[in-house]
């Protein structure tokens, strides 16, 4: 099958890209390469040394890799570009990783806050529009988040894959039931990005029968695949920051490096996780499985385990020796929550999940351990406020 992966030189399109190419699809990468500026405006870098995107698709070449070629548009800012390529390429799906995806770097000012929503919004909605346009059938598997639903307390109810059955009380005392796109609660400008590129989809798939798969994700932990491994030049980034680095690896990280674990509050937040070889079998199960001509927007839950912070933190801790340090949250943030996911679509669909139980929480310590010397320890604080309050708070426990 011919693919556009949109943002595929980063964190998840990279190991995903070469997954299909693997897998025997025809596969082109579109990226802006934004990622790798904003970590030049960060004076920060991936833990992993990383190759340019033509270094990796040579070296890809040279390990026997069918062929890939990468495309260098902003789908947020080149419609015009974007449409000739669908129209050129005719491809028969589209994988969507190409937004802003750290909260904390949505929230660090408004400059930051505005690039994300113009970024991701525009590049979600020029896709939806230029396929319109274009006239081709196109399914668009799309990387959204766990976080739409939000982290409050959903009093131990289970979160559905995206619909929500609901009861609607009528003046005469009658009841009808209908489906919804279950709520959403975004905790970030970031994660409310990705509650607008739901309605997008909602739209367009009413409106024009866009054929759309949303996968709701989970934290990605992990860095590199089977096939990323092949080659060092084919190496994933890791992101171990305060505004890049996500809860899990940068746990693994402080571990490696013996920089005592940042918890942020109490550690009582509960959140979905999933290692990123399941998220590259996850893509593909879901391209290999598109939605029919005139089906609602398929909305899978990409994550096959949850767990507290706090509960993290004491797994890595007692794996490793590493010392636990709760620090003031710099996040707008309900100090608990519960988290209870329907994940049976991919299960159904054969994956197998790689849980925390599974021995890789070690490889990745090994992996921080071998780079380590590339930490700047000065990177490693969440210094991003979510309002002037966490902002004060952080002062003051500095
Ligand atoms: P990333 O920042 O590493 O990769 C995103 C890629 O998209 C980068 O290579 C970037 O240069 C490119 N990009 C951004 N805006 C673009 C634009 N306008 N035009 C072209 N390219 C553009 O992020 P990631 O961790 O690989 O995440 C990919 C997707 O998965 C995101 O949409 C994110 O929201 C979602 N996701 C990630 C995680 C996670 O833990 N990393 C979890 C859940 C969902
Ligand atoms: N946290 C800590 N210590 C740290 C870093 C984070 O306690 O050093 C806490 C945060 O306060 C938060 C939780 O860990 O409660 C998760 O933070 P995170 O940075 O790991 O994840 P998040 O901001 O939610 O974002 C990441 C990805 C994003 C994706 C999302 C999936 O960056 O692209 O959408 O995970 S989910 O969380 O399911 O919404």
């Amino acid at each position: 099958m011919k693919v556009l992966v949109l943002g595929g030189d980063g964190f998840c399109g990279w190991p995903c890209a070469v997954n299909l190419a693997d897998a025997g699809h025809d596969v082109v990468i579109v990226d802006n390469l934004s990622r790798r500026k904003i970590d030049v405006d960060l004076e920060v870098e991936s833990l992993t040394p990383i190759t340019t995107i033509s270094e990796r698709l040579r070296a890809w070449d040279q390990v026997g890799g069918k062929a890939m070629r990468f495309v260098h548009l902003d789908i947020a800012r080149e419609y015009d570009r974007l449409l000739d390529l669908l129209r050129s390429e005719r491809p028969e799906a589209v994988v969507h990783f190409a937004e802003q995806r750290a909260a904390p770097y949505s929230m660090k000012s408004s400059a930051t806050k505005r690039y994300t929503v113009d970024n991701n919004v525009n590049g979600t909605h020029n896709l939806l529009a230029a396929i319109v346009e274009s006239g081709l059938d196109v399914h668009i598997v799309h990387l959204g988040t766990m976080g739409v639903y939000g982290y409050g307390s959903h009093r131990g109810a289970t979160i559905p894959e995206g619909y929500l059955t609901v009861e609607v009380p009528q003046a005469d005392g009658s009841r009808f039931t209908e489906k919804i796109l279950h709520p959403t609660d975004p905790g970030s400008v970031y994660h409310m990005t990705k509650t607008l590129d739901q309605l997008l989809f909602y739209y367009y798939n009413k409106n024009d029968s866009i054929r759309v798969t949303d996968l709701h994700q989970g934290i990605v932990w992990g860095t590199n695949t089977s096939l990323t491994d092949k080659d060092p030049r084919l190496t994933n980034r890791f992101d171990y920051d305060g505004d890049y680095g996500t809860v899990l690896n940068r746990f693994l990280m402080q571990a490696a490096i013996g920089y005592p674990l940042t918890v942020h509050g109490t550690g009582g937040q509960t959140r979905a996780f999933i290692h990123i070889r399941d998220s590259v079998r996850c893509v593909q199960l879901a391209l290999e499985n598109p939605p029919t001509s005139g089906e609602k927007v398929k909305i899978f839950n990409q994550m096959t385990e949850s767990h507290q912070v706090g509960q993290l933190a004491q797994k890595v801790a007692d794996l490793t020796g590493a010392e636990i340090r709760f620090q003031a949250n710099p996040r707008k943030e309900a100090i608990e929550n519960d988290l209870i996911v329907d994940n049976r679509c991919f299960i159904e669909l054969g994956l197998r999940p790689t849980t925390l139980d599974d021995g890789l929480l070690a490889e990745v310590v090994d992996v921080a351990r071998r780079w380590a010397d590339r930490c700047d320890r000065s990177r490693i604080p969440c210094l991003s406020a979510w309002t002037t309050r966490q902002a004060e708070a952080l002062r003051t426990h500095a």
